[in-house]
């Protein structure tokens, strides 16, 4: 018998993670996770290791590859603190469905059960935020429980863990063939398909409703245009969840956009007064906020029968997936007339879309009133402080730098949002198209999630424009790994909209009956951060000066380096449509802004929609009940 060639486990494994087509690892180093680290280095021509400076951004860099790809990503971090740090962004893959192998270090493993330094037990730590959570026995079996663990996270959606003693990483084992799912695990399922009964039912609830409303989340993908010529066809307005934006087109004047607080006026508003609700593929986080101004009948349609059920009482819930359901709909249904509810939806959005675009617009008349160059002022660092560092009380506000993002976004642009008022504002303001790609902690909803999803985005699609669009708190959390853009050249355009506040925060303190509290924040330099860090950055305070920003950082990025665009804004808040109260009355709309709301407003004169539109420069935005009247809505 010839001898069997050996090679150490942790090649073996990485073998394994190559072969599901893997080419980068997020990680960072320490000392039970090296037998990891030689076998990248003696791997490094077939798999990439991505050195982050935070074991959090490594696994949040991995969800979003997920995310974005719908492949699997990977990080690994050492036993103990590197562990526990992996943490968070492994929660962000469990909570948004990602598929993410974590490699985690542990001591050898004659060491281990002594209270070893950094040894603590590690399966119990992520038994809760995974789907597989293995520790693996010999050296033999490592490529084995990484090829089930892969599986596993593709399989059950989520996080797999595969802990290794550092030892056995090391130790060779003969280079045979294992048995791999790399070839099968993603041949598609069949999908469920509503049976044609079920449609009928649907289509007859739907002509025996008033006012039908289509609520569609992420199970929408690829059915974009056939959804819109079913609303077409039924006359009914389609109202999405956050993570549906970009596959239904956002210029159909039937899609309201998003509901709840990240939402668009009339979609909130169209929601409170629907008497059937036709949901499609949604997780719909906020169902319990959304869905309870008032009881409406429910269709469901999921492709995941356990989802059913899940956010509503159910009238007729239909297990398919959403393109074979629209299509038997559409297949069954004849054109309904135009209908007045229909016609008051779209009014009603149109009404809330010249607002935006009004607010986009804002300060587009301004003189270019920037004074050279902002290092040159830097001249006298004490003197400087307060006006060059901080955002000194600046009055730029926030929409303009989106019409600036979609001026120079490419088609394909990919977009990775972080958490904070820039999920309201990028719901609103930015305009994401089918053709381009975005992620989000949504969820889980982490601050810090924006650069490492950037850093994933450019990974995953060199070629793609990418985007950092994340608020002064959010960056700050990951800040140090603008220097990874540096060291790995990943030509992102990161814009960080500084208003010294945790504003999306304020936004709820503002509605709670309690004062302003801990959420100011220290002002600081972007520019310089990122300039100390080798990214070329620039300071902006007046929207004269944000076209020429842009325009560089396009410039700075297409030459193939990273950009900031320091952007000190106001403090103002957006307008909170989740302060408008919906309900029909004696057959009759009545639309008031929340007691919540009105609390702080203890002048005795009366307080009207129009005085609080005016409060956010919506002075053209008009009251539901307006669009009821002028299309006679029946209710
Ligand atoms: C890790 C983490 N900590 C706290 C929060 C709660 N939180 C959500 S948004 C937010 C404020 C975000 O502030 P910033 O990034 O400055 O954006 P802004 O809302 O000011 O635009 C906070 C504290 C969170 N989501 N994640
Ligand atoms: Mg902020």
């Amino acid at each position: 018998m010839t001898d069997v060639k050996k090679i150490p486990a942790a090649v073996a494994m990485l073998k394994v993670i190559e072969s599901y087509g893997v080419k980068d690892v997020f990680g960072y180093p320490g000392g039970s996770i090296n037998s990891t680290l030689a076998a990248l280095d003696q791997e490094k021509d077939n798999i990439n290791y991505v050195q982050i400076r935070h074991e959090q951004v490594g696994a949040l860099a991995a969800a979003a590859h997920a995310k974005l790809t719908g492949k699997i990503g990977v990080a690994f971090g050492s036993a103990g603190p590197g562990a526990v740090n992996l943490l968070n962004g492994l929660y962000d893959a469990k909570e948004d469905h990602a598929p993410v192998l974590a490699i985690v270090g542990q001591v050898g493993h004659d060491n281990m059960n002594y209270n070893y330094f950094q040894e603590f037990p590690e399966t119990p730590m992520f038994s809760d935020v995974s789907v597989y959570d293995r520790i693996v026995m010999t050296p033999e079996s490592l490529p084995h429980v990484v090829d089930r663990a892969i599986h596993e996270a593709y399989q059950n959606k989520g996080v797999a863990v595969v802990v290794i003693p550092n030892d056995f990483g090391f130790d060779e084992i003969p280079d045979v063939p294992y048995s791999s799912a790399s070839k099968t695990y993603d041949k598609p399922a069949p999908e469920p398909v509503a049976s044609d009964d079920e449609v009928s039912e649907a289509l007859k609830m739907i002509k025996n409703a008033k006012r039908p409303v289509l609520h569609v989340g992420r199970g929408i993908k690829g059915n974009g245009d056939k959804l819109i010529e079913l609303s077409k066809k039924l006359q009914i307005p389609i109202i999405m969840d956050g993570l549906a934006l970009g596959y239904v087109d956002a210029s159909y004047e039937g899609n309201l956009g998003t509901a709840n607080r990240a939402a668009s006026k009339a979609a909130d508003e169209i929601l409170s007064t629907a008497d059937l609700v036709i949901a499609i593929g949604g997780d719909f986080p906020f169902a319990k906020s959304v869905y309870a101004s008032h009881p409406f009948a429910y269709i469901q349609v999921d492709n995941s029968r356990i989802q059913l059920g899940r956010h509503h009482e159910v009238d007729l819930p239909i297990w398919s997936d959403s393109g074979s359901f629209i299509d038997k709909a559409l297949a069954q249904s004849e054109q309904v007339a135009p209908s007045p509810f229909f016609k008051a939806a779209v009014a009603d959005e149109a009404n809330w879309k010249e607002y935006i675009n009004k607010m986009l617009n804002v300060g587009s008349d301004e003189q270019d009133k920037s004074n050279g160059n902002f290092m040159d002022e830097f001249k006298d660092f004490g003197k400087h402080l307060k006006d060059t560092i901080t955002n000194a009380n600046s009055t730029m506000p926030v929409a303009p730098i989106y019409k600036q993002i979609n001026r120079v976004a490419d088609k394909d642009a990919v977009f990775s949002i972080d958490v904070g008022d820039n999920i309201i504002n990028s719901f609103r303001y930015l305009d994401i198209q089918p053709t381009n790609k975005w992620v989000i902690s949504a969820l889980f909803a982490t601050m810090g999630s924006g650069l490492p999803g950037a850093i994933a985005a450019k990974r995953a699609y060199p070629d793609r424009q990418v985007f950092n669009i994340a608020g002064d708190g959010a960056l700050s959390m990951v800040i140090q790994d603008l220097v990874t853009l540096t060291k790995y050249q990943l030509p992102v355009i990161n814009v960080v909209t500084s208003n010294e506040d945790l504003s999306f925060i304020k936004g709820e303190q503002d509605d709670l009956p309690m004062q302003i509290f801990g959420l100011q924040l220290q002002g600081q330099s972007f520019e310089l951060i990122a300039k100390g860090m080798g990214v070329d950055a620039t300071t902006v305070r007046n929207v004269s000066e944000l076209p020429a920003a842009f325009d560089k950082a396009v410039k700075v990025t297409k030459a193939g380096h990273p950009f900031l665009i320091d952007a000190k804004i106001n403090q103002d808040r957006g307008l909170p449509v989740e302060d408008l109260v919906v309900k029909i009355e004696n057959g009759q709309v009545v639309e008031t802004v929340s007691p919540n709301y009105l609390k702080d407003k203890n002048d005795n004169k009366t307080y009207t929609l129009p005085d609080f539109f005016a409060e956010y420069g919506g002075e053209g935005l008009l009251p539901l009940k307006d669009f009821f009247d002028k299309y006679d809505v029946q209710l």
